[in-house]
């Protein structure tokens, strides 16, 4: 899959339930409406009932056979949608009008959360013409600073996605500030040992190199120009990122500074999250509702 419109496409008539935790927000039903018109999702929708009715009315998103829970507080919010994942009437769990930290914080809680084995990471995708292809940044949201062994595990949640999008072998580039490595930076260090422990197969599903600057990463002709030879370099599917200050940097820098189409998904967890920022359109969050579909799917 190339773009969003292809992995839309694929996702349809799927009908997977989601639950939306404070969905009294315009962009958030908006992507709702098309998600459901495009027969993607059956919402539940916990959050202020007045204001979802409102929102609903300016939009022309018919609620006849909508569930909808009545809460204002937006921590209760986040508790009901979650307990309704981990109760297994839902599916899917998407964020709406409420802080990342408020609902991960919900997303972790032992008793009724949806924890796993396994770590729990962000991953963003870019659509843009700049890029030949789905351009892939984690971790832009969840973990603040991960260490090698964490770095491990971001990059096998990923890779889990992107195969679900029928993209076998990702090409993973670590991020760095430059593309030697320099034992006083440990984003480069850890690039080092993610590369070599992928090269022993215990990294598996994808190619790992770096490190690279980012220029070396997306852009052959940069990385042609310092000849580095690396297969990964200039056509990366994957950009691993240092630190969440990183990715969340070129996050918000592609979406808010150049003409891209995007969307975001926490992996790792007993369910796909779609997890957007809360300024992010609501095409964007119809993209990350598609991938959460694609993801279920597995
Ligand atoms: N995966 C699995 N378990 C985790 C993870 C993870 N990524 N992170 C924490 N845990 C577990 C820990 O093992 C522990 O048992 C429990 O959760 C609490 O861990 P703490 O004390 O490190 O966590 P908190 O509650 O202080 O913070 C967890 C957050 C997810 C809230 C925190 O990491 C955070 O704020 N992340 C950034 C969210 C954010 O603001 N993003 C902004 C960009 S949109």
């Amino acid at each position: 899959m190339k773009n969003f419109n292809d992995v839309l496409m694929k996702a349809k008539d799927r009908n997977v339930c989601i639950a939306v935790a404070a969905a009294h927000d315009k962009e958030v039903l908006s992507a709702i409406k098309m998600a459901i018109d495009n027969k993607l999702i059956v919402p539940i929708l916990v959050g202020n009932k007045v204001q979802i009715q409102e929102y609903s009315k300016e939009i022309n998103l018919d609620l006849t056979n909508i569930e909808i829970i009545d809460e204002t507080d937006i921590k209760k919010c986040s508790e009901i949608a979650v307990k309704l994942v981990h109760e297994k009437k839902a599916k899917i769990l998407m964020k709406g009008l409420v802080d990342t930290s408020i609902i991960l914080k919900e997303v972790l809680n032992k008793e009724y959360g949806l924890r796993t084995d396994s770590l729990l990471s962000h991953a963003a995708i870019f659509q843009t013409e700049k890029y030949h292809k789905l351009l892939f940044i984690t971790d832009a949201a969840m973990n603040l600073a991960p260490n090698a062994n964490d770095k491990k595990k971001i990059i096998d949640n990923v890779v889990k996605l992107v195969h679900s999008l029928s993209i076998s072998n990702p090409k993973v580039a670590v991020v760095c500030a430059k593309e030697k490595v320099n034992p006083k930076m440990i984003a480069t260090v850890d690039a080092q040992e993610l590369v070599e422990r992928n090269r022993a197969g215990e990294i598996k599903g994808c190619v790992v190199g770096g490190p690279f600057a980012l220029d070396n990463a997306i852009s052959k002709e940069a990385a042609t120009h310092k000849g580095i030879t690396d297969p990964v370099a200039g056509d990366a599917d994957i950009l691993l990122m240092p630190d969440i200050e990183a990715g969340n940097i070129l996050y918000k820098s592609l979406a808010f500074l150049s003409n891209t189409k995007n969307a975001g998904i926490l992996l790792g967890a007993a369910a796909p999250i779609v997890l957007t920022s809360r300024a992010d359109t609501d095409e964007a969050k119809l993209n990350s509702i598609a991938l959460a579909v694609m993801y279920t799917s597995l």
